[in-house]
């Protein structure tokens, strides 16, 4: 056998092997509060470490464009039959490379270049695939933005109705990256209804929510829905598309293939269907509870001590802290939450600076920390260090704190092991 097969990264690629050990140690010794992120079972990581990422395959289960694929026809097949059966819907396509694709897809399905787009303001919690000017999506399609009330910080669905009546776009989109509360999908629907555009709600954030039963389902109300298999879904890095348009499910798989993607990403493909099926369980509908529930902790207690939740609390995995009060930036807190151990990112809160390094937001999200094991003890502990951490930034001495709470986070990481006890 060729020495190909049987060495070990350690031996072939010493800079790699030891920088994706560094990175299993910080993420046993960090705790994870981005709410993109989660932590995904053994099983995912078996899968996606198989010798399947080896075959290449074109097309759909049954209908390949290359020889071989009969087993990957079964896992992909299985991804479907899964995530249909989770979602409660009739057409799935599991093969998008992430959930910007999947939106791309969407894209190309139901518009031309130059249509009108309508989807929430990336500074009120959108993503970027929905139409920011330095996207394709922005570039190609003509987007415009609604926001939330100023005083709820929540979408204002009147002010929404009023937009897409003058605007009357092609396509209205619900759902983002930093949108902390419930969206009344009912409600879009109605607007989408009186203004004749297609409706899409892109559920990335909250599809484990949604599946797990604790946040409102866009079906029977989305024409179309996309995901990320990754964040509260707790799989593998990539896209869903969903539907029950019948009339769309062919034009769907030519949209996703050769629309905008070529081969699938086998391995991938494997994964998704394995945390579809863990997402089907009892355990995991546990799980969506508990991550509901220990970001509620932490958002009552982030406020008890006086820091300004944005929209006064949250329905999701999800809080959205505004510093501005604190005088900090957002990369100031993410920074010092860093230097403890604890992993967040700076974010855009409504109204904010369009430049990034000025943003006075922080997000936060429950899913990764719930995997570990956490409960609301433990997120009522998070909140009580951010918030000192957050002081003590504002007040330019931190160190002793974040030593102090280094010390708190490597306690909790030893007590809520990754992978390895
Ligand atoms: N959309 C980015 C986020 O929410 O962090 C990555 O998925």
């Amino acid at each position: 056998m060729t020495k190909h097969f049987t060495q070990t990264l350690l031996g072939t690629d010493p800079v790699i092997a030891e920088a994706l050990e560094n990175e299993r140690n910080r993420q046993q010794e960090q705790i994870e509060l981005i709410a993109s992120e989660n932590i995904v079972s053994r099983s995912v990581l078996d899968a996606l470490g198989h010798e399947v990422v080896n075959k290449t395959l074109e097309g759909y289960p049954g209908n390949r464009f290359h020889g071989g694929g009969c087993f990957v026809d079964v896992m992909e097949q299985m991804a479907i039959d899964r995530a249909r059966k989770l979602f409660g819907c009739t057409y799935v396509n599991v093969q998008p490379h992430s959930g910007s694709q999947a939106n791309l897809a969407v894209f190309y399905l139901l518009l031309q270049p130059g249509d009108k787009v309508l989807s929430l303001d990336l500074a009120a919690g959108g993503h970027l695939s929905h139409g920011l000017k330095a996207n394709l999506s922005g570039r190609w399609f003509d987007a415009h933005h609604y926001g939330v009330d100023p005083l709820s910080e929540q979408i204002d669905y009147d002010k929404l109705e009023q937009q897409a009546l003058e605007l009357r776009p092609k396509l209205i989109i619900a759902g983002g990256s930093a949108y902390p509360r419930e969206i009344d999908f009912k409600r879009m629907r109605q607007i989408a209804d009186r203004v004749e555009a297609w409706f899409h709600v892109d559920m990335a954030h909250i599809a484990g929510l949604v599946a797990g039963g604790v946040h409102p389902s866009p079906f029977p109300h989305a024409d179309i829905v996309t995901c990320t298999t990754t964040k509260t879904l707790r799989g593998p890095r990539g896209g869903l598309i969903l539907t029950n348009r019948e009339e769309w499910f062919k034009k769907l798989d030519s949209a996703v293939f050769p629309g905008v993607q070529g081969s699938i990403h086998t391995q991938v493909i494997a994964a998704k269907a394995v945390c579809l099926g863990e997402a089907l369980s009892e355990d995991f509908r546990r799980y969506a509870v508990q991550v509901r529930s220990n970001a509620s902790r932490l958002a009552a207690v982030l406020g008890e001590r006086g820091l300004r939740i944005v929209s006064g609390g949250t329905d999701t995995h999800l809080v959205l802290v505004d510093l501005s009060p604190k005088g900090i930036t957002g990369k100031q807190a993410e920074t010092v939450l860093e230097k403890a151990g604890i992993t967040a990112n700076k974010n855009a809160i409504p109204n904010d600076s369009p430049r990034p390094p000025e943003w006075v937001g922080l997000r936060l999200g429950a899913g990764a920390a719930t995997t570990r094991g956490m409960k609301e003890r433990e997120f009522g502990l998070l909140g009580e260090m951010i918030a000192d951490l957050v002081e003590a930034e504002a007040g330019g001495k931190s160190g002793a704190v974040v030593e102090r709470c280094k010390t708190l986070v490597s306690k909790l990481c030893a007590e809520f092991p990754v992978y390895r006890p």
